[in-house]
């Protein structure tokens, strides 16, 4: 029997490489998207799979729309990707971020216990939720202390997947997936600032790329890696929790000098604090330099996962490492700006 899947959020970075990965398991795909007024799928024509999933128009918001899906898809997995999922907006529009993150995640629960008790569900959890952490690395032992209205909504989902799982015994698994990157990310967030600030550097398009809390430290690893587990936890024995991570972590600035690197730039960092610069010392002009508003009203200065409980119970591994995904990130953007 073909196996359904449903993705919310297909239209971003994860449900793109989620949607391939399941095409080539032979999934038939289906992909909640919401309406938009431009057209916001051209990831899945990128990975030239827009015409192998069925779109359907729907929002985490709408209750109803949800459940009439669910009752004609009859799917056998829901991946839940869709969220308001940039941290700095969850400070300025919380109550929305919360809408979505949270509630949104309940709604597709509600529906699964009142239609059909044995669609496996994955809630896209994150190690935002670690925010200040309270142990290095972190595992899904280690205690929570979100920093954002973002971080706290998920872990909102986090808890009532694990609650919907316990207390109607749905097969519901929640991924803590470290930073994943991609040429497909989306442009705000700080790797694809960078890689694609830097090509365009290069091409001498932009003088220069402005960036905030160049110290933070996260655990990136590649996207088209993580969402194979995704996968793995809902095709496992037994449903669970899993950190999906690396097992490294690299400051931001770490990825600034090894994009920079890949381009060639011959560059030296000046200055201290929020004064630093990084010169391209061959025209002596600075062509990252940082900027305050770039700064959140609270930091996740450092993020490590311990991904020891995903390899022995699921046999996930990390293969893309961080060299190799800028050098990624870089080379797509070289050939596509
Ligand atoms: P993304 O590129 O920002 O994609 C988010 C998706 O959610 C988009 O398709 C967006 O649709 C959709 N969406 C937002 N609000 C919606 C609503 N009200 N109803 C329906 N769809 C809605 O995110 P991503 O990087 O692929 O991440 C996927 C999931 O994993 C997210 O839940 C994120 O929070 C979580 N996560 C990501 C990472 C990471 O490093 N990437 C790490 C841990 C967890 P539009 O195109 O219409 O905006
Ligand atoms: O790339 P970021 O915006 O990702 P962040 O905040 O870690 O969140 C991402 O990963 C989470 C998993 O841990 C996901 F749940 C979430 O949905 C999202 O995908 O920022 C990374 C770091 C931060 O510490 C930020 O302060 O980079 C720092 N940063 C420095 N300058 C910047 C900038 N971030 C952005 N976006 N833009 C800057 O100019």
């Amino acid at each position: 029997m073909v196996k359904k899947a449903l993705i919310t959020g297909i239209s971003g970075q994860d449900g793109a490489y989620l949607s391939k990965f399941l095409l080539e398991k032979n999934y038939e795909v289906y992909g909640l998207a919401r309406r938009n007024s431009t057209d916001n799928l051209n990831r899945l024509d990128v990975l030239k799979i827009r015409n192998k999933v069925k779109i359907v128009d729907s929002d985490l918001l709408e209750l109803s729309s949800i459940q009439n899906l669910i009752k004609e898809i009859k799917p056998q997995e829901i991946y839940n990707l869709a969220a308001q999922s940039f941290v700095p907006t969850s400070f300025s529009l919380p109550l929305l971020s919360t809408e979505i993150n949270s509630l949104g995640c309940l709604r597709i629960l509600d529906s699964i216990r009142n239609i059909d008790r044995d669609i496996r569900f994955y809630q896209a959890s994150t190690s935002e939720m670690f925010g200040k952490v309270q142990e290095i690395p972190q595992s899904e032992k280690t205690k929570f202390y979100p920093r954002s209205p973002y971080g706290v909504s998920k872990l909102y989902s986090h808890y009532i997947t694990i609650n919907y799982r316990e207390s109607y015994n749905i097969f519901a698994c929640s991924g803590i997936l470290f930073n994943h990157e991609s040429p497909l990310r989306g442009n705000e967030f700080i790797t694809k600032k960078i890689s694609k600030a830097l090509t365009l550097i290069k091409k001498d398009k932009l003088d220069c790329l402005y960036v905030g809390n160049i110290e933070a430290k996260r655990d990136w690893g590649f996207a088209g890696d993580y969402v194979e587990a995704m996968w793995k936890m809902l095709n496992a024995k037994k449903a669970n929790d899993y950190v999906i991570a690396t097992g490294i972590t690299h400051s931001v600035k770490e990825f600034i000098d090894l994009a920079s690197n890949y381009l060639d730039f011959d560059t030296e960092w000046r200055g201290e604090g929020k004064q630093i610069e990084l010169i391209d010392k061959k025209k002596n002009s600075a062509i990252v330099k940082i900027d305050e508003k770039f700064y959140r009203p609270a930091e996740v200065d450092l993020l490590i996962g311990d991904p020891s409980l995903a390899k022995s119970e699921l046999g996930w591994e990390n293969k893309v490492s961080f060299e190799n995904l800028v050098q990624m990130m870089v080379e797509y953007d070289m050939k596509n700006n």
